[in-house]
């Protein structure tokens, strides 16, 4: 496989001014019809052949102008059909067939269910016809989808219906029309045996839209909360960025089969059935508010990727960057804001920061790839969204949102680069970007280290930072960024300080920008040396190196203004205390955990609290996967068993007080997604933890009678979890047992079943998971099964996965070699935690590497062949 560059990019040399598409569908062998209005482009030589690319097609007949050409007015190929000599503008009719039941990679069209389906970004079209797939051929589609009457009543593409009719006993058709030129992989088709809710949603302006969510009839009942989010969206939207929908209805639907969490196809978005279905009795709280955030997130492609979309996929950021800091501000409006924060922040400085750090680190905007599916990443979708967030700090709300209004306005209807988003910032504020531009271009996270120096006799405070990014395959050198610093100074009241730069008055919290290597700032007028708070809101993607002292940690967490370093600083006294446990148990000494964080801890639970979710943060301790990120050399079996003494230590000094905080925030109201519902939950959830920590029988029987209550899906999984993960299994199996054989019925309850038994700490995980790989509710073609049990095991269950003697790396590596054949984009995402073997002990490395040698042994697809290489490279 070949590599491809941005620098060879080269402007079409054909567009499509319309496209009619006619599918006649079938599961063996779909006939799609294309005629494609075709017109060379004005600078492109009539010698110039039309290239169209298509993947996995059976040709039936090509004809141009209504002339069938013979076999050797073209070529065609694996990849592509080439025609020579073409008139300027002409009418080019292609049939093909297509298998849609046997499409296991879940691209193109395929049968989810039954149910016809598509998934074409970024290259899946060409495997439904042959086209010039590529986001910069924008054109007019009309389709017209022909299926059978009884299996497929539903027929559905984009745009608005203009034509229907019965053809036969058997079969009927439906005709869409999509008036906005789009590219290709905007394209949707959807034909089932399918239900609808029905909604309306009135625009800032007075248009009706038909709001319609489809699914299969037994998950009706989990629509409401989904149609709901997606009218909070829409106005959000036209609130916020000023943006009002564009068409006259707007279609979701419900796929059980899907690759990711969603796809924004114009006016039809299609849904992985976990990121838009939730009821109470199912549904966890964590995956409603990640279903919001889905929802918004497609929906706000309309303008952010649909209306504006990317020249290349090089620019893929342009689209996810922006809408991921938009659904991360929607859902930060609608919910607790600071926590949303540290829930995004948590994911990118474990993930992200790990992706960065490891042989697949690349750049927001990649330069070359050989698989443009394996760049779907955390740091072009997070990353690409904190650099977003660090435009609008760097610019203010009002700027930014001008920058928008001017890029939208600007380029609507165009196929643009990063530069020209960048360009309408940069012209609404004044301010010159070019060196913010790097962010896009180097990978590697940025390290930024401070220290302060607190002069009495001056009385002011040296702020010192430097910046240095460390290298990354394929880029040793670095330049300094553009980094935001948000900060502030507390006193010893605990109250922020007026901050005075060069006699100047910054107020009481400033953003600094570094653009150097190294910069000093000194505030003056302080009568005592203050604390410096710094990278308030996290306000740049960056690790902070700034020694700060346990009791300045435990001071910012009791009294910094920011909600986010509260947090912040909690997480690392916290930190520093696992890391001398870790020593400990290095040592082969007892883990005793100091009084300091039990102290903290029990300020927090007693201490009134004024946002109940950020306190429920606050209790939690950093995760196995934050606390490895943290460190040199990583050793699973140190960072496992100093944050479970932790756990159990706090539990044990704190029992009374966290029995308290779980009676306290018990609740017979009937349930409610509202955040602060959720945050109740949350709080008691993590007392009952640390409870059940402990392992006394009372703690367990509450977990028990919190089960048994069944009063909503996130208390029973809560409780389920400290039942199935006790060292005991006396109340757990039944309980497994029990919520097994109550939800047998629904694969997404099921999903949680999974993912809760194979999370299990003790040694018998792994097992487990093989006996479940067995079990009648898995299928390794789904990709949400594969991510419960599987997925989870890996990423969440650290301990088991990298058991010592390599079983849990070669559970990974037989499931990837599998998914190579079946779902390569799936394999390809599957096999990263395996790459990840740089800070590991000896042994564990080269059982790691022995596994991704028997990986490269295979006969491999482009996406896995391209992870592969770069970690063996
Ligand atoms: N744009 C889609 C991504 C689809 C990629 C599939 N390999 C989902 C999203 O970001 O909204
Ligand atoms: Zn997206």
């Amino acid at each position: 496989p070949r590599a491809i560059y941005l620098k060879d990019y080269q402007v079409p040399t054909y567009q499509i001014e319309q496209t009619e598409l006619r599918f006649d569908l079938s599961s063996e062998a779909t006939r799609v019809r294309a005629r494609l209005c075709v017109q060379r482009d004005d600078t492109t030589s009539v010698s110039e052949p039309l290239v169209l690319d298509g993947e996995a097609l059976t040709l039936i007949s090509v004809a141009i102008d209504g002339r069938p050409l013979d076999a050797a007015e073209y070529d065609a190929d694996e990849h592509s059909l080439t025609l020579h000599a073409v008139p300027d503008r002409f009418w080019l009719e292609t049939e093909v067939e297509i298998a849609p039941a046997s499409n296991t990679a879940l691209e193109g069209l395929y049968q989810s269910n039954g149910m016809f389906c598509t998934q074409c970004e970024p290259e899946g079209f060409r495997r439904i016809t042959f086209y010039p797939d590529r986001p910069d051929v924008m054109s007019r589609f009309t389709t017209t989808v022909i299926g059978d009457r009884t299996t497929l009543p539903v027929l559905l593409s984009n745009g608005n219906p203009i034509d229907q009719c019965v053809i036969d006993d058997a079969r009927h058709y439906v005709t869409w029309e999509d008036p906005h030129p789009k590219p290709a992989y905007l394209f949707a088709l959807v034909a089932g045996n399918l239900e609808k809710r029905e909604d309306h949603f009135t625009t800032a302006s007075g248009r009706d839209v038909l709001l319609q969510l489809w699914v299969e009839t037994q998950n009706l009942n989990k629509t409401e909360f989904a149609m709901n989010a997606l009218k909070r969206s829409m106005r959000w939207d036209e609130e916020r960025f000023g943006r009002e929908y564009d068409l006259d209805r707007f279609m979701i639907v419900a796929v059980d089969d899907f690759n990711m969490g969603a796809m924004e196809n114009k006016g039809l978005n299609i849904f992985n059935s976990s990121a838009v279905l939730a009821n109470p009795e199912t549904t966890v709280d964590m995956m409603f508010q990640r279903i919001e955030g889905i929802v918004a997130h497609e929906y706000f492609h309309n303008w952010s990727g649909n209306r504006v979309t990317c020249r290349d996929w090089f620019q893929l950021a342009l689209k996810e960057g922006f809408t991921v800091f938009r659904d991360q501000l929607f859902s930060s409006d609608v919910n607790s804001a600071p926590v949303k924060r540290i829930e995004d922040v948590a994911l990118l400085r474990t993930a992200q920061f790990a992706e960065d750090s490891g042989p697949t680190a690349h750049p927001v905007r990649p330069d070359h790839f050989i698989e443009i599916t394996n760049f779907y990443t955390l740091t072009v979708y997070e990353k690409g969204a904190e650099v977003v967030r660090m435009l609008r700090n760097l610019l203010g709300w009002e700027q930014f949102r001008q920058g928008s209004d001017l890029y939208f306005d600007r380029f609507d209807g165009q196929a643009v680069r990063v530069e020209d988003f960048i360009d309408c910032m940069a012209e609404v504020s004044g301010q010159d970007l070019t060196r913010f531009m790097l962010w896009y271009a180097q990978a590697g996270t940025p390290e930024v280290t401070a220290t302060s120096a607190y002069d009495a006799d001056a009385r002011c405070l040296t702020l010192s930072l430097s910046q240095r990014t460390p290298p990354t395959p394929g880029q040793t050198e670095k330049e300094p960024l553009q980094i935001p610093v948000a900060m502030g100074l507390v006193g010893a009241d605990g109250k922020d300080l007026p901050l005075i730069m060069n006699g100047e008055s910054l107020g009481t919290s400033t953003v600094l920008v570094m653009t150097d290597a190294e910069h000093r700032f000194v505030f003056e007028n302080l009568d005592a040396a203050p604390v410096p708070s710094l990278l308030r809101g996290f306000s740049a993607p960056v690790k902070l190196h700034h020694a700060l002292s346990d009791e300045q940690l435990a001071f910012l967490m009791r009294h910094d203004s920011d909600g986010f370093n509260r947090w912040d600083a909690g997480q690392q006294l916290a930190l520093s205390e696992l890391e001398r446990l870790m020593a400990a148990w290095h040592a082969d000494e007892p883990l005793v955990v100091g009084d300091r964080l039990i102290d903290t801890m029990r300020a927090l639970i007693t201490e009134p609290a004024d946002d109940k979710a950020v306190l429920a943060e606050m209790l939690r301790l950093p995760s196995e996967a934050f606390i490895a990120e943290q460190q040199a050399e990583v050793h699973i079996d140190a960072i496992h068993h100093a944050r479970r003494a932790a756990t159990r230590a706090l539990g044990e000094a704190l029992y009374d007080e966290f029995a308290a905080l779980y009676d306290r925030e018990r609740s017979d109201a009937p349930y409610s997604p509202h955040f602060e519902q959720i945050a109740q939950r949350s709080l008691k959830n993590v007392a009952l933890g640390y409870l059940c920590a402990t392992g006394r029988p009372d703690a367990l029987a509450l977990a028990q009678a919190q089960f048994d209550d069944n009063a909503n899906m996130t208390d029973v999984r809560a409780a389920l979890t400290q039942l199935a993960h006790a060292d005991d299994t006396a109340l757990g199996e039944p309980a497994v047992r029990a919520f097994g054989e109550r939800w047998a019925h629904d694969p997404l309850v099921m999903d949680q079943w999974f993912a809760t038994q194979v999370s299990r700490p003790q040694p018998d995980a792994l097992e487990r998971v093989r006996f479940l790989m067995g079990h009648e509710a898995f299928s390794i073609k789904n990709p949400n099964r594969v991510r419960a049990l599987i997925g989870t095991f890996v990423n969440q269950n650290l301990v088991n996965f990298h058991r010592e003697d390599g079983q849990g790396y070669r559970l990974l590596a037989d499931v990837v070699i599998e998914l190579n054949r079946l779902n390569p984009d799936i394999a390809a995402r599957m096999v990263l935690p395996l790459t990840r073997f740089r800070r590991l002990d000896p042994v564990r490395r080269a059982a790691m590497r022995g596994e991704l040698e028997r990986i490269r042994g295979e006969s491999l697809s482009r996406s896995v062949f391209e992870v592969v290489e770069k970690a063996l490279a």
